[in-house]
């Protein structure tokens, strides 16, 4: 049985990751990947991040694959349908499955869209079983694996049992990063930072309840694999990339302080010095935390916030507190970590009270590095189900992503495209007069830019919705 797995990802049609160039391989179909060979399936994986959709239709025209398994996430969907359709037109006897995180709340569409198998949260055991029964011809079976949707031989939507959550992540196989060209992306990487990163997961869940995040994989969960387990795969990493970097991809590293500190005494039995960068929230940090961090090689922490307003935080239920936010981003700091944080503007309910709050924060906080976006819904979240009533454009879901969903907001959409300026530039130019402690045409280019935005922002206040 020929598998070919794959995922939509170009970074060529990408030119704001074209910008900061730091790619990531793509962990889920590498996971995948390593389960079905151990399992005695073999497969073959086409990286699309450094190719192009024409290589690709090349490539399936020839390999002909039986099964074309495909990670799909909201910014790669329409992609995948182009491949989806090249594929249904061309060939014929594939059977096309699908995973990954936009796969559970679309499932209906995708299926009718043409998609044979869908796989609904965690990848390995799911596909396994399935490529197996197909393998086996055992159709009539399907009926009985969990995790899956489909249309039966009636055209029936079939949605089987919920997939059990993967107990025992250490029992995975690491991700079959040989699969790939790794190289391309430690070189990209090198090339643009003089310093190249490779990424690794270390846990499954999250048990915070964010109203705007997708938890549409590994749900409301916290399973971690044991850090002995994920110091195999660090030598292993190490020894066959040496990367000058990893990246935790968790998403709240810190989440058991036990867990940080045994990791650390492992790394330190083994004598493996990492130098490494992950994601956290403010409440699982304290002084000892952040100091094992250190100790453990972290040098930059990247803490969640979204607002500097205590009321837009409360909205989107993130359970922090803005100044305990504020307060880790310096402790971090104190201890030589670099600091960076996420921001949003547009979140339902806030006005520019509440983006002037954010500004403050950042200002006061001062974190190395910070991003900005436009809050979206995504399909699922209970930001979703908010906001849904008062979306504003015309969607259509084959040829939209939902980034591109509006919704009525408290102002003119047009209005945050401001606020985002506005919020960076303040920002920059409150930067460079405490890095710089002197006024250059540079510095003040920032504050004549953050007047423009406000005036943008005054103009789309008060020109109405
Ligand atoms: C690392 C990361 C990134 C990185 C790197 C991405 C990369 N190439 O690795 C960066 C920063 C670039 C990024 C960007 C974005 N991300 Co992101 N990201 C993540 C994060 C934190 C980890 C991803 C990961 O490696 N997980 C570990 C792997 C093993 O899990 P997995 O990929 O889900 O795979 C499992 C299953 O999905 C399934 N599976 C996966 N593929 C396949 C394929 C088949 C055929 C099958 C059967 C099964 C299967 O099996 C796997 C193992 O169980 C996740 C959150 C999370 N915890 O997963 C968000 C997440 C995937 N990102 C998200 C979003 C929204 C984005 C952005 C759109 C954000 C933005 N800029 O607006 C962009 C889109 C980027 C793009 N072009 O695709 C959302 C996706 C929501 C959705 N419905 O699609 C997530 C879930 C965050 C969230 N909680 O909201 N992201
Ligand atoms: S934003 Fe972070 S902490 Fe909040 S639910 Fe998502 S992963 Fe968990």
């Amino acid at each position: 049985m020929k598998i070919l797995l794959t995922h939509g990802y170009f970074l060529n049609d990408d030119p704001k990751e074209k910008i900061i160039m730091k790619p990531y391989a793509p962990l889920g179909i590498l996971y995948v990947s390593a389960y079905l060979e151990r399992k005695g399936f073999v497969n073959d994986v086409f990286d699309t991040t450094f190719s192009s959709k024409q290589e690709l239709q090349n490539y399936l025209l020839q390999f002909k694959p039986d099964i074309l398994a495909i990670y799909v996430n909201l910014m790669t969907k329409l992609n995948v349908l182009d491949i989806i359709k090249f594929a249904k037109s061309n060939l014929n006897h594939t059977k096309i499955i699908l995973g990954g995180p936009e796969i559970r709340y679309n499932a209906v569409d995708f299926i009718n869209f043409g998609a044979d198998y869908l796989v609904i949260g965690e990848g390995e055991e799911t596909s396994f079983e399935l490529i197996k029964t197909l393998n086996e011809k055992r159709v009539d079976e399907i009926k009985n694996i969990s995790g899956l949707g489909y249309k039966n031989h009636n055209d029936e939507i079939i949605f089987t049992s919920e997939r059990e959550k993967l107990k025992e992540v250490d029992s995975l196989p690491f991700p079959n990063r040989y699969k790939i060209n790794l190289k391309l992306y430690l070189d990209a990487w090198k090339e643009r930072h003089g310093e190249n990163a490779i990424s690794i997961s270390t846990m499954r869940g999250c048990p915070y309840t964010c109203k705007w995040c997708s938890r549409a994989v590994y749900g409301l969960s916290y399973r971690r694999r044991t850090p002995q387990n994920v110091s195999d795969e660090l030598e292993l990493i190490q020894k066959k990339y040496n990367p000058n970097t990893l990246w935790f991809v968790d998403d709240v590293f810190t989440i058991s302080q036990k867990w940080l500190n045994e990791f650390n005494d492992v790394l330190k039995e083994r004598n493996l010095k990492i130098k490494y960068e992950c994601i956290t929230r403010a409440d699982r940090m304290n002084e000892e935390v952040i100091k094992t961090l250190k100790d453990s090689g972290c040098f930059r922490v990247w803490i969640g916030a979204e607002s500097g307003s205590q009321k837009v935080i409360d909205l989107m239920d993130r359970r922090v507190d803005v100044k305990q936010v504020r307060e880790m981003i310096k402790l971090a700091q104190k201890y030589g970590i670099q600091a960076g944080t996420f921001i949003m503007v547009g979140y339902p309910g806030e006005t520019e009270d509440d983006i002037e709050e954010t500004i403050k924060h950042l200002k006061g906080a001062n974190p190395e590095y910070f991003t900005i976006t436009v809050a979206y819904p995504i399909k699922g979240t209970e930001l979703f189900a908010e906001v849904e009533a008062v979306q504003t454009n015309n969607f259509n879901w084959d040829t939209n992503s939902d980034r591109e969903r509006d919704f009525k907001r408290t102002y003119n959409r047009k209005y945050y495209d401001f606020a985002v300026r506005r919020v960076t530039n303040e920002v920059n130019f409150n930067k460079m007069i405490l890095n710089n402690k002197y006024l250059s045409w540079s510095t003040l280019a920032y504050k004549i830019k953050s007047l423009v935005a406000k005036l943008g922002m005054l103009y789309y206040r008060i020109a109405g919705n």
